[in-house]
C-alpha cells in the first residue's frame, strides 16, 4: 500500500525528531489523508506512541526509551576502552566479530562499528528481553531505522561509533533486529562483571 509506506517514512522522521510533538501537530503535518490511511490500516497506535504522555511515561515510545537496559549513554569527553566490532555475512550466516566481550561495571566503552557486509546491519545494545520486544515491533515495521545512543543501523561499508557506560552487572547483548538477521546469527554477548 503506497500510501501507508509514505506515512510510515514520515512518521519515522517525526518519531526521530519530534519527541515533544503534540498529537495535533503530528496530525497537521501528516495531513488528514495520511491519518485516514493510518486508521484504515489499523496503525493508530503509532499516533499514540508519539503523544507527549507516552514519552513522559517512557512506555510505548519505541525509539526513545527513558531508560536503557544495558547501562547509559557514555560521555565522549571521558576515557573509554575502544572495542572494534565488525558486521558481515559469511557462509550463509550473519555475524559480529567479536561476538562476546567482557567489561567491568562502570567501565566506558567506545564501540567502533563497521559494516563489512553487502547488506544493512544494526548494532543495538540492550538486554535480551528488550531486544526481543524490539524485534517484534520491527517485524511489523521493517523499514524502521536506528540512530540512537544505544544503537545504529549501518549501510554496507559504513562505520559509526557508540560510547556506552555499563552501569549494571549482568549479561547483555548486541543484536541486529532487521527481520531474519538475529536468527541468522547476529547476536553478541556482553558480560558486565
Ligand atoms: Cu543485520
Amino acid at each position: 500500500m503506497p500510501g501507508l509506506r509514505t506515512s510510515s517514512v514520515r512518521l519515522e522522521a517525526l518519531r526521530r525528531d519530534g519527541r515533544r510533538m503534540r498529537p495535533e501537530v503530528t496530525r497537521a503535518i501528516l495531513g488528514r489523508k495520511d491519518m485516514n490511511t493510518f486508521h484504515r490500516a489499523g496503525a493508530a497506535c503509532f499516533v499514540a506512541m508519539i503523544s507527549p504522555s507516552a514519552w513522559a511515561a517512557g512506555a510505548g515510545g519505541h525509539h526513545h526509551h527513558a531508560e536503557y537496559s544495558a547501562g547509559e549513554p557514555g560521555d565522549a569527553r571521558k576515557a573509554a576502552r575502544v572495542v572494534h566490532v565488525t558486521m558481515t555475512e559469511a557462509n550463509g550466516k550473519m555475524i559480529y566479530a567479536p561476538d562476546r566481550i567482557e567489561v567491568r561495571k562502570g567501565e566506558q566503552i567506545k564501540f567502533v562499528l563497521r559494516n563489512n557486509g553487502d547488506l544493512d546491519h544494526e548494532f543495538l545494545l540492550a538486554s535480551t528481553s528488550d531486544n526481543l520486544k524490539h524485534a517484534d515491533a520491527m517485524a511489523k515495521n521493517p523499514d524502521m531505522t536506528h540512530d540512537d545512543p544505544n544503537g545504529k543501523r549501518l549501510p554496507p561499508r559504513k562505520a559509526a561509533e557508540i560510547v556506552w557506560k555499563f552501569t549494571r552487572r549482568g549479561t547483555f547483548e548486541y543484536s541486529c533486529l532487521i527481520p531474519g538477521h538475529r536468527e541468522a546469527g547476529m547476536v553478541g554477548t556482553v558480560i558486565v562483571k
